[in-house]
Order: structure tokens, then sequence, then C-alpha cells
């Protein structure tokens, strides 16, 4: 088949900020416009979502008379990046809009093969591939020769984004490394869309507030509504990745559980319920349907004839791994010599002992499922096991991985009369100690007995 050279379609680039740099916005900006070619660019709209820093005021107006290709337009109360994105696509002129977050630097040669796919591809919704800005020095870190270990999205069962490195179905599926990667989640605040498309799709929630989830939920409504979700490799766009929120949360951070329910109601049938048992407070906020109302959100689904969440694992995320969808015990463990919780600790990734903390009842760390295998998992962003040695009791990797697999000895619990006996070592957990040990059982011993609540 002989293929022609489509034209490629023109861009709005949408860039939201609250209160950010001058400097790190202007690179953005700049950058942006030495890397656009002006046939493509049809403008960049600047989004103030009420920051209320001066210089971003008239100053940054007075400065943009110089860069007619620029506007700004301003939410005047902080409603979050959710509605500033929407607000900025509601006054774009271009084919396609671009969204980019406010501390970027776009590299040589990056917004024509995204143009390129949305041309090819209605249908597609295409991310770059995303290199980092230093934190503190503010330098480029250069793209590794194309083609070196790329990263895909996804998402674990507190539904937050991730990185992770591509499985060999998808490394055979790319015949070069020009293919586009398909990603079951996508970072959410750098890639383009087809203008008629987004709305197409359903746009965003717009009763989302301030920040998070969105992009999970843009991740599962493409896929399971009929687009793609693609990063693509030649094209490269360096973000400043921080290590914790600068922002402001005027409700509060419930906004983000809040918009995770609001996503989970809509989008991920009976799988919300793994989600709700790991994040109490979004399992209150539901129980209580203290979400607002999700109704026009479940009318797009409909209206779009969008596949199931379980369709979507099968098919788009084949390798998530799936906690039971009804464990025999879930929720904190509870000591009841010590009056506290089992707890992984922090960035506990397996190989850690656990601790022992004060009951906090929000799930996150002291989160443990009680398997149909008789595990007892921490499994949030990893399967991880309770496992008992002489001596120690550690988190790590569970054994069992399904079908051809078998429980370790050190991972099989009983729970009898409150106890956690391990019948491989005849040994039981105990909180006597700074850390959860095992010991000689002993029934009579409260710091042996342990409850699900
Ligand atoms: C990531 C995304 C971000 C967004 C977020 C989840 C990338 C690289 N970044 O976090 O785009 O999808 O996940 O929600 O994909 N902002 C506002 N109002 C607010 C808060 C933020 O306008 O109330 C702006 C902010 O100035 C920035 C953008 O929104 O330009 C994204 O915020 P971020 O950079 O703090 O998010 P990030 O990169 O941690
Ligand atoms: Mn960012």
């Amino acid at each position: 088949t002989f293929k022609r050279c489509p034209p490629l379609p023109t861009t709005s680039v949408i860039i939201v900020f609250h209160n950010e740099a001058w400097s790190t916005l202007l690179r953005t900006v700049y950058s942006v416009l030495h890397t656009s070619p002006a046939v493509l660019l049809k403008e960049i709209i600047l989004v103030d979502d009420a920051s209320v820093d001066d210089v971003l005021k008239d100053e940054l107006d007075e400065y943009l008379k110089r860069l007619p290709i620029v506007r700004v337009v301003r939410q005047r109360e902080r409603k979050g990046l959710i509605t500033a994105r929407l607000l900025g696509a509601s006054v774009a002129t271009g084919d396609t809009l671009t969204f980019l977050d406010a501390h970027c630097e776009c590299f040589n040669g990056w917004l024509e093969p995204l143009l390129a796919r949305i041309a090819e591809n209605y249908t597609a919704v295409v991310s770059p591939d995303i290199t980092t800005i230093d934190l503190n020095t503010f330098e480029f870190m250069k793209p590794s020769p194309y083609g070196q270990n790329h990263n895909r999205g996804n998402f674990d069962w507190g539904l937050s984004f991730g990185w992770e490195s591509l499985p060999d179905q998808e490394k055979r599926r790319r015949r070069d490394e020009t293919y586009p990667i398909r990603t079951p989640t996508f970072a959410g605040g750098l890639f383009s869309i087809s203008k008629e498309y987004f709305y197409h799709i359903g746009s965003y929630d717009e009763e989302m507030e301030i920040w998070g989830g969105e992009n999970i939920e843009m991740s599962f409504r493409v896929w399971q509504c009929g687009g793609q979700l693609e990063i693509l490799p030649c094209s490269i766009v360096g973000h400043v990745f921080r290590t914790k929120s600068p922002h402001t949360f005027p409700k509060g951070t419930q906004v983000i559980a809040r918009n995770q329910v609001r996503l989970a109601e809509v989008w991920m049938d009976n799988y919300k319920e793994i989600f709700y048992r790991r994040n109490q407070q979004a399992a209150q906020m539901a129980k209580d349907r203290a979400f607002g109302d999700v109704s026009r959100r479940v009318e797009l689904r409909d209206r779009l004839q969008c596949k199931s969440f379980s369709w979507y694992l099968k098919n788009v995320y084949p390798e998530v791994f799936m906690p039971d969808l009804n464990p025999l015990h879930f929720g904190s463990v509870k000591n009841v010599g010590k009056d506290s919780c089992l707890d992984a600790g922090e960035n506990n990734e397996g190989g850690k002992q656990l601790i022992m903390y004060p009951c906090h009842g929000l799930g996150g760390n002291q989160y443990f499922e009680y398997s149909t295998h008789h595990e007892v998992r921490h499994n949030i962003q990893k399967e991880l096991c309770l496992h008992g040695t002489e001596g120690t009791v550690k988190l790590e990797d569970c054994q069992y991985k399904g079908k051809s697999t078998s429980v370790a000895a050190e991972q099989k619990w009983e729970l009898r009369d409150k106890q956690l006996f391990l019948p491989g070592l005849d040994m039981c957990l105990s909180a006597r100690h700074e850390h959860p040990t095992l010991t000689t059982c002993n029934p009579s011993d409260r710091y042996q007995l342990w409850l699900f609540v």
C-alpha cells in the first residue's frame, strides 16, 4: 500500500499554572516558540488558576505584549488544573490541543510526531517521552539515544500513577524505535489530542477539583471508550518532577480522594472495592455519597457505549497484579496487647521489617489482606507478603503468583483464636518488641493476639 503524508493539523498549546515561577513559566513558553513550526502553532494559551503572585498579573500581561501569539486567560477563583485546562480548551482555535505543565522544556522536533500521529489516527491521545529537568540545577537531561529503556504509565490499587518498564509483549509488538508505545495510563500533564475528539470523549470531569486523579480518569475513559493512549518516543519534552506538592489545597487534600472516588464510581465497576479497601477516606466518602453528582459522567459512559473495566484490565493492562476481589479478611491488623497496628513502615518495598504504629484507620501502610491462600498481603503498589523466618518477620515478594506456583511455608499463616500462626515454623506473630517478631506460641500472651479491624 502506498501511504501519503497527511497534512499536519495545527495546535493550540495550553499551559495551566498556579503561582508558577516566572523563569520556569517563560522557559516553557520560549521552548515552545523556539521548537514549533509557525504553520503548526496556532497560539499558546496560558491559563492562570487564580495565582496570588503579583508578577503573574499585570507584569506578565505587559511582558507578553511582545509575543502576540501568547495569550493569558484567567480563572478568577482557584479551582484547580482540571477546570483551568477546560477553560483553556474553550478558547482554543487550533485543530488539536496540546497541554503542557508550566515547568517544561520542549526538545527540538517534539511537536511534529504528536501531530502526525493524530493525523494518522484521530482517536490517538499522545504523550511525548518525558525526560527530567533537574529539580535543583534545572538542567535538562539530554535524552539517551532513542530506543533505550522506555517507560510506560501504570496505576496501583490506591489509584496512584506510576512508571514501569515495557513488558516483553509490548517490546515485541513495536516493530521499530519510532513505534508508539501503548500505555495503560498517562502522567496526564503533557499530551496532544484532536480538539474535536477531546470533546467527543468527554473532555474532563469538570467537578474534579484542584489536582489529582484526572489523569487516571482520562486514561481509563480513553481506553474503555475506544481511543488509544500512546507515548511517542520521537517526541521529547523535559519536565521538572518535584518531590512534594507545592500547592495549597483550599478545601484540604481530601479533594484528591474525592476526585478518585468520582473516577472509581464511573469507570471501575466492582473493582472500585479493591481501591476502597485500601483508602478508608475514599471508602467513607463513597458510603456517604459525599463525592457530588456523577450522573452526567455515567451518561457519557452509556452514550459512548464504553467497555467494562474488566475489558480494560484484560486487554490493555493484562500485566496488572490482581488482588483477591474477596479476601477472607482485610483492613488494619490490630494487636490486642499493644493496642497498635501492624504497619509496613515508610517506603517498604519488600525486604524490610515491619513496625508497630498507632492505628490510624486510613488504610495505606496499615492495609493488609488475609488472602484465600492464607497469606497476609500488603498489596497496594506491589504484592508483598508477611514473611516469617526464625526470629524476624519482614515483608517480601509473595511467592504465590497464580496457578503454577504455591504459597511458601514462610508466608502461609493460620488465623487460630486470634493468633497468627505459622505452621511451617510452628511459631506465632508477636508485637512484644519494637518490630513484629516470631515467637513460641502462647495463647495467653496478649501480644500474640491480632484482630482485623
Ligand atoms: C502530574 C502531571 C500533572 C497533573 C497531575 C495530576 C505530568 C508531568 N504532570 O503531576 O499535569 O496531571 O499529575 O493531577 O504529567 N496547577 C494549577 N492549579 C492547581 C494545581 C496545579 O493550575 O491547583 C498547575 C501547575 O501549575 C502545573 C500543572 O497544573 O502547571 C500540574 O501541576 P503539577 O506540576 O503540580 O503536577 P505534577 O507534575 O506533580
Ligand atoms: Mn508538573
